[in-house]
């Protein structure tokens, strides 16, 4: 990283000779620990054979502390405010310039800065920089903590441990991120198999029940008019009795 930095450094010096124009470039180290201040350097070479004036400004990544310079400036960008530093230089002719600024970022992981936008005074013309980006990482304690995971603290955090990231690999360790891996065997086991035959054998019974419930009641119905319609016939048979009341 550091190598290729130094080479475009030396093809923009190169270019001072060869064209006229404005490159920016911005570098740090791609790494720091946690609590660390970053340094960020932004080169922005003019290789006109004219002095240039320019407005340079940086936002500056969310979740991060301002170092120095100290002072910054607020914009709000839909419901999002944004810190951003602005500066106003002029270089020299077939020159470079550096500007350097320092920030503490507050969180574990990758941090990405924007390209830096750079504006000539004289023609209104922009520039930007590259996008940079580069890592936090934890201070190692023995302990997988929140916020860390096999990634940001791979001293602390080990292959498959439960940290919020899925290691999908096949090493013998279930990683319980992971919805499915080579080394989880999901049980093919499902709560249904048991709950629907269930329900369905519950139904018939409450079923069998009220029919032959239901059964049971038509048929003392049926015994009871059977028995009325026997009593009539007898007390008919009586009336027509011809011996009756002898
Ligand atoms: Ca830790
Ligand atoms: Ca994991």
């Amino acid at each position: 990283m550091k190598a290729i930095i130094y080479l475009i450094m030396l093809l923009m010096v190169a270019n001072i000779a060869l064209a006229q124009e404005i490159k920016v470039v911005k570098e740090s180290v791609p790494e720091i620990g946690l609590n660390e201040v970053i340094e960020i350097k932004i080169h922005i070479s003019n290789s006109y054979s004219m002095e240039k004036e320019f407005t340079i400004e940086e936002i500056l990544p969310q979740d991060v502390m301002v170092i120095a310079p100290e002072e910054f400036f607020i914009k709000k960008n839909d419901a999002l405010e944004l810190k951003y530093y602005e500066w106003t230089t002029k270089i020299s002719p077939n020159s470079i310039k550096t500007i350097m600024y320092q920030i503490r970022p507050l969180s574990l992981g990758e941090y990405s800065l924007g390209s830096t936008e750079v504006i000539d005074k004289s023609d209104l013309r922009s520039y930007s920089s590259n996008i940079l980006t580069f890592n936090v990482k934890c201070i190692p304690n023995n302990k997988c903590e929140v916020n860390e995971n096999i990634n940001t603290c791979p001293e602390d955090c080990q292959s498959g441990a439960k940290d919020g990231v899925c290691d999908y690999k096949a090493d013998g360790i279930c990683d319980k991120d992971c919805d499915y891996e080579p080394d989880c065997k999901k049980s093919n086991f499902n709560i249904n198999y048991i709950t629907i035959p269930l329900g369905v054998i519950i139904l018939i019974i409450i079923l069998f029940i009220i029919l032959s419930k239901i059964f049971k009641k038509k048929q003392e119905n049926y015994k009871k008019e059977e028995i009325k319609t026997d009593n009539s016939n007898k007390s008919d048979a009586q009336e027509r009795d011809p011996l009756k009341g002898l």
